[in-house]
């Protein structure tokens, strides 16, 4: 057993523009479950973790290094989107000047996908772990605590000398129900700090669970290098388990499924919901979905269990796009399940995309027909993004992908356009799909009913809309003339 301290942390990345901080009223601030599971599986080899959530709590570069300093851990684990990585690259650097006993660690989606290049080009990373960390971390800290040979531990990147050493294999957890629970209690204020997107949950608190890890699909736009095509889940009883727990200790009343097929199981599926029905417990809850994956008589039951919300990644309106995104599914399906949901009455998010390779204005037009004609609730529209780990990001790398723009990669900027379009057209093309579903009466009763019921998102609301107003009067006062535009630029 080790007594050793290590900080986990979750780097800031960009996913609001300067001068619009307080859309952060609105949006979702989910802790990153990864570090929660790291957390638990080394705490129960003795070692002392703590969790910097500096999105979540808007800590600058210098606030995480004050609260790194403070600990002066042995070793620090960063969690690494491809967002990210500028900014825990910058973090690793003042770790290395202030404190060069501390050895860095990195992990997750970026690596998992690019993991070899990341530590070629970063000096400041010592060790990367490749795939899921929970076991690999724990060898790899006891090999470097008995001053073990590095080239046994599988799964793990570093530097020996000049140069990068990868060795076999991915970290995979085969069996879940093996891992300790996602530590909760070292998370800062959890769980009123970490609320979902307004209007995405009924009322909270709220957590997230991943109840499976693994998806065998290949959407071409999609990441799943770290927990790969084979699926695996954790058996209902040890979700309903983490359901309780979180429910009597933390007051939790609504979860966010994280994995990406919830429903891919029908048997666990319904079992988990008649564990959930025969307890009593009165849980809400939301996950994600195909559209092939889900029937009426599960939905009923689903209903019954507490699913407030589906997510479809529905991601466009027109078959031909959905083929070259090999999508493997069909508007005409998609339509169908939609329905079905709307029928159980559960509501549906629907997960769009704009801008992949082959967008048209016709296949826009094919969108804007779509997200109008289905029984959906909310809508979510990205901006197509080629993260590095996706097929896609192979096809187009390049010609236009540079990894400079890896801080943009956030779903919200184009980092690339499709033929014949421009990133401003297609900036037009985005509000006009938005406004196409947001801005009808049917909507407009629906949200004016949900705040009636749920309150709260009406003061979130309240809160956007004061930010919004200091900000724009800021703005002013500072001679901006309104929220994007730079000091010093022309009036618009
Ligand atoms: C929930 C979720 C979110 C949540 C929570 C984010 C968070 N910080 O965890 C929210 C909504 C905030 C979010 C936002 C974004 N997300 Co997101 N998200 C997910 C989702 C659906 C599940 C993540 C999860 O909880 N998995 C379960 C936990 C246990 O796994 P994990 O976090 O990956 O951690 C394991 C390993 O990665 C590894 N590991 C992770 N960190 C470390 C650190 C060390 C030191 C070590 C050793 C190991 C290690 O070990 C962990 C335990 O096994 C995934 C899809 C997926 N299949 O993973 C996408 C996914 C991670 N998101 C993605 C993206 C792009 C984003 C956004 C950039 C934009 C967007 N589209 O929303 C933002 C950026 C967020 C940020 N930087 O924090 C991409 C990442 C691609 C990439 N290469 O960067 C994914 C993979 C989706 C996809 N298939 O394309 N996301
Ligand atoms: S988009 Fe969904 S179905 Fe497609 S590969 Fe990604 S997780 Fe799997």
């Amino acid at each position: 057993m080790s007594n050793k301290k290590i900080v986990f942390i979750n780097p800031p990345y960009e996913r609001i523009a300067k001068g619009y901080d307080f859309v952060k009223h609105i949006t979702n601030n989910s802790p990153s479950l990864g570090l929660l599971h790291l957390a638990a599986e080394v705490r129960l080899h003795g070692y002392l973790p703590k969790i910097i959530e500096s999105d979540i709590f808007d800590l600058p570069i210098d606030k995480v290094m004050e609260e790194v300093e403070k600990e002066s851990p042995d070793y620090v684990g960063i969690t690494l989107f491809t967002v990210g990585v500028w900014n825990a690259l910058t973090i690793a650097r003042e770790i290395k000047k202030r404190l060069p006993k501390t050895i860095i660690i990195v992990g997750g989606p970026h690596i998992s996908s690019m993991g070899k290049e990341t530590m070629e080009r970063f000096r400041e990373f010592d060790y990367a772990v490749d795939g899921e960390g929970e076991k690999i971390l724990v060898e790899l800290l006891q090999v470097l605590e008995t001053g073990g040979n590095p080239f046994s531990v599988p799964g793990i990147i570093f530097r020996k000398g000049p140069f990068v050493h990868q060795t076999q294999g991915k970290a995979i957890n085969k069996d879940l129900d093996d891992l300790p629970m996602p530590a909760w209690d070292l998370l800062p204020d959890f769980p009123r700090a970490y609320i979902p997107a307004i209007y995405d949950y009924p009322r909270g608190p709220v957590a997230t669970i991943a109840a499976s890890r693994g998806c065998p699909f290949h959407c071409k736009f999609c990441d799943t290098s770290t927990f790969g095509a084979s699926v695996r889940f954790y058996s209902p009883k040890v979700v309903f388990q983490m359901m309780k727990h979180l429910r009597e200790t933390y007051g939790v009343r609504h979860i966010m499924f994280v994995d990406d097929l919830f429903v891919a199981s029908r048997l666990r599926v319904t079992e988990l919901c008649k564990l959930l029905i025969e307890s009593g417990l009165n849980f809400t809850w939301s996950c994600t979905s195909r559209v092939d994956t889900i029937k009426p008589d599960t939905l009923e039951l689903m209903k019954k269990a507490g699913c407030w919300e589906i997510s479809f990644g529905l991601e466009t309106g027109s078959n031909e796009l959905l083929k070259k995104m090999d999508k493997a599914a069909e508007v005409e399906k998609s339509e169908q399940a939609v329905n079905w949901t709307a029928a159980a009455g559960i509501r549906t998010k629907g997960l769009f995309m704009l801008g992949y390779p082959g967008e048209t204005v016709e296949t826009i037009e094919l969108t804007k027909a779509f997200v109008r004609r289905i029984p959906m609730t909310i809508m979510n529209l990205t901006k197509f993004t080629p993260y590095p780990g996706s097929p896609i990001y192979r096809d187009l790398y390049g010609t236009n992908i540079r990894d400079d723009h890896w801080e943009r990669m956030n779903g919200m900027n184009f980092v690339w356009a499709p033929d014949g379009m421009t990133v401003d057209e297609l900036d037009r093309h985005y509000q006009e799909i938005l406004m196409s579903f947001y801005n009808r009466p049917r909507l407009a009763l629906y949200y004016a009913a949900l705040s009636i019921r749920y309150p709260h998102h009406v003061l979130r609301l309240a809160r956007f809309g004061l930010g919004f107003l200091a900000a724009k009067i800021r703005s002013y006062a500072q001679g901006r003339h309104g929220l994007l535009v730079q000091p010093g630029a022309a009036p618009r």
